[in-house]
């Protein structure tokens, strides 16, 4: 079997809320104190994972992490059993509370960076987890998300998990909505591009430090190009590359002010990848861009050829861009079809289909080395949605995260989740 690419879902958490946790993230802001639907946003991003299985695609998914967290309270120094530690620090902390609260592990493309085998020092695949340290509402996610993949990757002949790098402004790492990889097949030695931000005045925080790519490509013994992300895009919303570019084997599909400078990131690439596709937007602004979420859509290679755009419904509310795409789709180029899916739960804190899920390009022994209980086959993906269905609350007032009866509500649904995990152990 050739090398192929297997998107790792976050499963959208029993606790997602709109607390307004993230500044620079427009949609994140603008929604603070909105009522959420956990069941719904759950089912739509499981609808999302059918959509690439019924077209052949191997499918993964990453369960949530626990919140509230009660474990990140418990190493802040709230003592008691689960309900004291919550009550405590709802009482004397609101703004730590709403920050433990938060269900942002469902963004899986920030879980980590992921090195391909053909790319690594050693041939294995590398996993970098994310410090995500610029918001801390996401810093509690990295420890857990580092172990939930080595319990996933743990086959250390074939996979390298790496734990975060040092939480500081330095090496604030978002993990791979910041990489990109180009190549002209998924097995094939291909070129890393590391985008991070700059200290530059801008009214955003710039979330990712050159440093922390640089340590990335060292930890997994590659090579990469580092660009400099344009401050236009921070400025306009893009608080993520992922939310201006995106790359597939040899296509990258980008705003044209993505990059401060774009012309030596496409003689760079122009150089380094054989058979290098530039497609690049002019004909929508930035700011048509981060509210449709045209470039957060996933570009895969299919099965039987070609490429299709997994893109957010919101990219049809806007006429402009949705010329775009359709004249993406019509031109000379790999990509010919575009598959429309409903995200907006997770688009209304600003995480569209491509924040949802992780890349990890594997060969055939890779794969079978994957624990299988985060695979996805009809019979897993029903159990899911059953589950999602009977256990994840209809609705959460971010007013209201306080509420025991809420803790309640949404620590039954994780045990029922750990239950259907642990079946197969
Ligand atoms: O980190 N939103 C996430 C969205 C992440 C999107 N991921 C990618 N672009 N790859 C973030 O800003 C909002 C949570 C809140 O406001 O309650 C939030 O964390």
């Amino acid at each position: 079997m050739a090398t192929i690419e297997i998107n790792f879902d976050g499963l959208i958490g029993p606790m997602h809320n709109y607390a307004g946790l993230s500044p620079g993230n427009i949609a994140s802001a603008s929604n603070a104190g909105a009522i959420s639907r956990p069941r719904e946003a759950a089912l739509q991003g499981l609808a999302k994972m059918k959509r690439l299985m019924d077209r052949g695609l191997v499918q993964g998914f990453f369960p949530p992490l626990r919140r509230p967290g009660v474990a990140a309270l418990r190493m802040l120094g709230f003592t008691g059993d689960d309900h004291a530690v919550l009550a405590r620090a709802a009482a004397e902390d609101a703004v730590l509370f709403n920050n433990i609260c938060s269900a942002s592990s469902m963004w899986a493309a920030n879980a980590a960076t992921v090195i391909a085998g053909a790319d690594s020092g050693d041939g294995r695949v590398h996993l970098i987890a994310a410090n995500l340290a610029s918001m801390l509402h996401r810093s509690f996610e990295a420890p857990e998300t580092f172990a939930m993949l080595r319990r996933i990757f743990r086959d250390d002949r074939h996979f390298a998990v790496h734990p975060a790098l040092p939480a500081t402004p330095h090496f604030s790492d978002e993990g791979a909505a910041n990489h990109m990889r180009l190549t002209t097949a998924h097995g094939t030695r291909g070129t890393n591009v590391f985008v991070h931000g700059a200290s530059r005045g801008s009214r955003f925080p710039e979330r990712q430090a050159r440093r922390a790519g640089e340590a990335v490509a060292r930890l997994a013994g590659t090579n990469g190009l580092h660009v400099l992300q344009s401050q236009a895009a921070i400025e306009a919303g893009a608080f993520h590359n992922d939310v201006v570019a995106v790359a597939n084997e040899q296509v990258l599909l980008a705003h044209a002010d993505a990059f401060a400078d774009r012309d030596a990131l496409m003689a760079a690439l122009d150089r380094a990848v054989p058979g290098f596709i530039p497609i690049e937007i002019d004909t929508i602004g930035l700011d048509e861009a981060i509210r449709s979420y045209l470039f957060n859509s996933q570009l895969i290679t299919l099965p039987e050829g070609g490429m299709a755009l997994i893109l957010p419904a919101e990219v049809q509310a806007e006429p402009r861009v949705w010329a775009a795409v359709q004249a993406i789709v019509a031109g000379n180029n790999p990509v010919n079809e575009a598959i429309v899916v409903d995200v907006r739960e997770s688009m209304r804190n600003g995480g569209g289909p491509a924040c949802l899920r992780l890349r990890v390009p594997v060969d055939a022994a890779a794969r079978a080395a994957i624990d299988p209980r985060f695979l996805l086959d009809e019979r897993r993906w029903s159990a899911l949605w059953r589950l999602v269905e009977a256990h994840w609350p209809e609705a959460i007032d971010a007013r209201h995260l306080a509420d025991p009866a809420l803790w309640a509500e949404v620590t039954a649904a994780h045990d029922a989740l750990d239950r259907f995990l642990t079946e197969g152990d």
